[in-house]
C-alpha cells in the first residue's frame, strides 16, 4: 500500500487569494491526512485578514478522484469529508474550487463544498459512488439537487458515470469552464468576489418540491421494475426526496446514516473488492516499457474481429482489417457502419464523428499491407488449421518489432506463436464478445514471450479503456486461460444436475437469483449450442472423465438455440426470452431412463451452492496451476467476461465467507460423481491445512 506524503495539502498565496493546493498522488485521493491538510489551510485562509478569497486546487494529474476507497475499511478519521465540506460551505470568505482531470466521488463533493467552479475544457465530474455500492455520504445528494434539479442530480448518481465539464456547466453545476490556464482563471475568478458568497442559496430549500417528488416516486418504481433497485440507488432516491423536503443539517444526517449503512453493506465490499481486484489485475510482472503502437492490424472481420476494430477506432487508433474476398470485405465494413449508424441513431456520436472515426479504417483483402501495423492481432474462427496459416502470413509480413496477438482461447498458444515465426513477438489476446462492448480482454502471455510485447499487449488493453487479466500458458498447461476454464466447469456441474433431476429452467431460475443476468442454459441458447458442441468434440477428453451427452443429443435435433428459435427453451418468431422446450424436457427424462439415472429432486440453493463451488475449485486450480496468478483475477474475469454479480465480489472472493477446510469438505463429498471436476484443487487443500483463505493471496 502506497504512503500518503506527509504534507499532502500546501498553503500558497497570490496577492489576496489564498490558494489551497492538493498533492497526494496519484489522484489526489481524500485521505484523513488530506482532509486535515485541507481544513488547517482553510481556517489559516479565513484568518487571515489579508485574504479576500480562497481557490481549492489540485497538483498532478486530477483534482481529487474521491475519497480514499481504502480507508473505508479503517476506523473513521476526523475531520470527515462530510463534516469538510460543510466547514468550506460555511466559511466567511468565498471559495472557488478549481476542477482538471476526473474530479469524482468525494472530490466533486468537496468541490460542491465550495461557492463556486471552474474547470479545464476537458476535466470530467461525476459522482460514482453507486459503482461501489454506497452514495455520495458527504453532502453530494443533499447539494447537488441544490445545484442542478432533483432530475438531473438523480441521473448523474444513479448512472455513476462522469460528464464532460461543458455539460456540468449546461446543468449549472460548473460556473466556469476554461481552456486556458486553470489555476490562473481560477484566481482570477477568486478576485471578482468579494461580494457575499451564495452560501444561503445553496443551502435553501425548493420551492417546487412537488413537482420533483413526483419525479422521484416514478424513478424509484421504474428501478423496481427493471431489477435495479439496489439498496444505493433506493437509498439515493430517499436522499434526494429529504434534499426537497427538510432543511439541508437533516437532509445531511439522512445522507450519513445512509452512507453508513451501504458501507457496511455485504454488495459494497463485493464492488470495493472488485474495485481494487481489477486494478490489482492490470498489473503484471513484465515491466520493459511498452513499445509504440498508432496503427492496429486486425485479421478477421467477423463479428469478433469487427468488434476490436470498432473498440480500437473508439480510442483513436488507425486500423487495418483485413478480410478474406471483396464480399469479406463488405460484410465487415456493414457490421463496423451499423454500429456506427446506430450509435448515431442513438445520439451516442455526432455524425461528424462517426465519419471521423471511419476515416481511420482501412478495409483491404491485402495481408501485405499489414507492414507498418504496431500491433497485429489475429481474429479468424477458432480452427488451428486456419490459425496457422494466418499467423505465418502474418510473421511474414509484419515489422520488425510489431507485436503479434492471436486472440484464440483453447489452440495451442505456443504452437501458434512458433507458426509466426517471432514467438518472442507473439502473445494471446482473447477479447470477450461483444468486443467493442466487452472491458474483459484476458494477455496469454506463454514462456517465450518477449516482456516488452507484453509490456505492449497490456498498454493496448488498457489504452482500449479495458480491463487487462494476465493468463500463464506454459506447455500443456493453461489451454481456456481462466475464463473459459471456469466456465466450462460452470456448464458441466449444471449439465450433472440436469443428468441426475434438475430442469434447465430450475437452474437458470437459481443463478439468476443468485445475481447473473442469465442462467447457464439461457446464455447456451444465446451463444448457440453448436459452438459449444463443436468446441467439445474437438477437446481431448479422458476416458473416465464424467460427461453428459444431453446437449449433443439436443444438438443432434438440429435444435441450436435461439438462431433455431429452439434450444433449451422455445422462441416464438421475434422473441429473445424463450419458454421450456416441453421436447427437451422429455429429451432429458428419456435419457436419464437410458442410463438408468433415479431422478432427484434440488432445491435453488443445492443448485447455487454445487456451482458456486464448482466455479471455486476450477478457481483454486487455475491459482495452483499457476494460470492465474491472484484469486482477484480469477474473480475480474468472472465479473467481466461472465457477469458474475459485482456486488459479489467474485467467486474466490464470496469463497472467502466460508472456509477452505469447508469448502473442501463439500467437494469431497461430491468427487466420487465427476473426480475430473470435483477432486479439490491442491491450493484449496493448502489454503485448509494452513488455515489460509484466498484473500490473503491477492
Ligand atoms: C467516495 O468518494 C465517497 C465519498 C463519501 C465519503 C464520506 N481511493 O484506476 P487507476 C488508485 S467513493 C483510493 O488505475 P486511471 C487505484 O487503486 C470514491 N485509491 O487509474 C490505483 O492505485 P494502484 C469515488 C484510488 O487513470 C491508482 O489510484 N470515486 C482511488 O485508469 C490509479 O487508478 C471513485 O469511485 C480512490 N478513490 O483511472 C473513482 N481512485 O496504482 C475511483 C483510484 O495502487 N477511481 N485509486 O493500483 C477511478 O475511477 C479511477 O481510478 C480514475 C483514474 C478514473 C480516477
Amino acid at each position: 500500500m502506497k504512503q500518503a506524503p506527509k504534507h499532502p495539502v500546501r498553503l500558497e498565496r497570490q496577492g489576496s487569494i489564498a490558494l489551497i493546493v492538493i498533492e497526494n498522488p496519484p489522484v489526489n485521493a481524500l485521505g484523513g491526512a488530506v482532509r486535515r491538510g485541507i481544513a488547517a489551510a482553510l481556517s489559516a485562509a479565513e484568518a487571515n485578514p489579508l485574504v479576500t478569497a480562497i481557490v481549492i486546487c489540485a497538483n498532478g494529474r486530477t483534482f481529487p478522484a474521491g475519497a480514499d476507497i481504502r480507508e473505508f475499511n479503517q476506523p473513521a478519521q476526523e475531520p470527515g469529508l462530510g463534516q469538510l465540506c460543510t466547514m468550506i460551505e460555511t466559511c466567511s470568505k468565498p471559495v472557488v474550487a478549481a476542477l482538471h482531470g476526473t474530479a469524482l466521488g468525494g472530490g466533486l463533493e468537496l468541490a460542491m463544498g465550495a461557492h463556486f467552479r471552474i474547470a479545464s475544457t476537458d476535466a470530467r465530474v461525476g459522482l460514482p459512488e453507486i459503482n461501489l455500492g454506497i452514495l455520495p455520504g458527504a453532502g453530494g445528494t443533499q447539494r447537488l439537487p441544490r445545484l442542478v434539479g432533483a432530475e438531473l442530480a438523480m441521473d448523474m448518481m444513479l448512472a455513476g458515470a462522469p460528464v464532460s465539464a461543458g455539460i456540468a456547466a449546461e446543468m449549472g453545476l460548473i460556473d466556469r469552464v476554461t481552456g486556458g490556464d486553470l489555476r490562473e482563471a481560477a484566481v482570477a475568478f477568486a478576485r471578482e468576489l468579494s461580494m457575499p458568497h451564495p452560501t444561503a442559496e445553496q443551502r435553501g430549500q425548493f420551492s417546487d418540491a412537488n413537482a420533483y417528488m413526483a419525479a422521484t416516486k416514478a424513478r424509484r418504481a421504474e428501478l423496481k421494475q427493471t431489477g435495479q433497485a439496489s439498496r444505493a440507488a433506493l437509498k439515493i432516491i430517499d436522499c434526494v426526496e429529504a434534499a426537497l423536503l427538510v432543511p439541508i443539517e437533516t437532509g445531511l444526517e439522512m445522507e450519513r446514516a445512509a452512507f453508513e449503512e451501504c458501507l457496511r453493506s455485504p454488495e459494497s465490499q463485493g464492488m470495493r473488492h472488485a474495485f481494487f481486484a481489477e486494478r490489482a489485475a492490470a498489473k503484471f510482472p513484465e515491466d520493459a516499457p511498452p513499445r509504440d503502437i498508432s496503427r492496429i492490424g486486425i485479421v478477421g472481420g467477423g463479428m469478433m474481429g469487427a468488434g476490436i476494430a470498432i473498440a480500437c477506432l473508439q480510442r483513436g487508433f488507425d486500423v487495418t482489417l483485413v478480410e478474406q474476398g471483396e464480399s469479406g470485405v463488405n460484410t465487415a465494413l456493414e457490421r463496423i457502419g451499423t454500429h456506427y449508424e446506430r450509435a448515431i441513431a442513438k445520439g451516442r456520436l455526432s455524425e461528424a464523428q462517426g465519419a471521423a472515426a471511419l476515416t481511420h479504417l482501412q478495409l483491404t483483402t491485402k495481408l501485405d499491407t499489414l507492414g507498418d501495423a504496431d500491433v497485429i492481432i489475429e481474429a479468424v474462427g477458432e480452427d488451428e488449421e486456419l490459425k496457422l496459416r494466418i499467423l505465418k502470413e502474418i510473421g511474414d509480413q509484419a515489422r520488425q518489432g510489431a507485436v503479434l496477438a492471436t486472440n484464440t482461447s483453447y489452440l495451442d498458444l505456443m504452437r501458434l506463436a512458433q507458426a509466426t515465426g517471432r514467438p518472442n513477438d507473439t502473445v494471446g489476446l482473447h477479447f470477450f464478445a461483444p468486443a467493442q462492448v466487452n472491458k474483459l480482454v484476458e494477455v496469454a502471455v506463454h514462456d517465450d514471450a518477449d516482456a516488452s510485447a507484453v509490456s505492449t499487449a497490456q498498454a493496448l488493453v488498457k489504452r482500449l479503456g479495458k480491463v487487462a487479466v494476465r493468463a500463464k500458458v506454459s506447455s500443456g498447461v493453461g489451454a481456456g486461460y481462466i475464463g473459459n476454464r471456469v466456465l466450462e466447469a460452470y456448464r458441466l456441474a449444471a449439465d450433472i444436475l440436469l443428468e441426475e433431476g434438475a430442469t434447465p429452467q430450475q437452474i437458470d431460475t437459481a443463478m439468476r437469483g443468485f445475481g447473473f443476468k442469465m442462467g447457464p442454459y439461457q446464455v447456451a441458447d444465446m451463444s448457440g449450442l453448436d459452438i459449444a458442441h463443436a468446441r467439445r468434440q474437438s477437446s481431448p477428453r479422458d476416458a473416465d472423465a464424467r460427461y453428459v451427452e444431453i446437449a449433443d443429443k439436443i444438438v443432434a435435433q438440429g435444435w441450436l438455440g435461439q438462431k433455431t428459435h429452439r434450444g433449451y427453451y422455445v422462441y416464438p418468431e421475434g422473441a429473445r426470452d424463450g419458454v421450456p422446450n416441453g421436447d427437451v424436457l422429455k429429451l432429458i427424462a428419456a435419457h436419464r431412463a437410458e442410463n438408468g439415472i433415479t431422478e432427484q429432486s434440488f432445491t435453488e440453493a443445492e443448485i447455487r451452492d454445487t456451482l458456486l463451488l464448482t466455479m471455486v475449485n476450477a478457481g483454486a486450480q487455475l491459482l495452483t496451476e499457476g494460470v492465474a496468478a491472484r484469486p482477484g483475477d480469477v474473480d475480474t474475469v468472472m465479473i467481466h467476461g461472465f457477469g458474475y454479480p459485482r456486488s459479489r465480489g467474485g467467486p474466490m472472493f464470496e469463497a472467502d465467507t466460508t472456509t477452505p477446510a469447508l469448502i473442501m469438505r463439500r467437494l469431497e463429498a461430491l468427487q466420487a460423481q465427476a473426480p475430473n471436476l470435483w477432486t479439490p484443487a491442491p491450493l484449496l487443500r493448502e489454503l485448509a491445512r494452513e488455515r489460509r483463505k484466498f484473500a490473503d493471496l491477492n
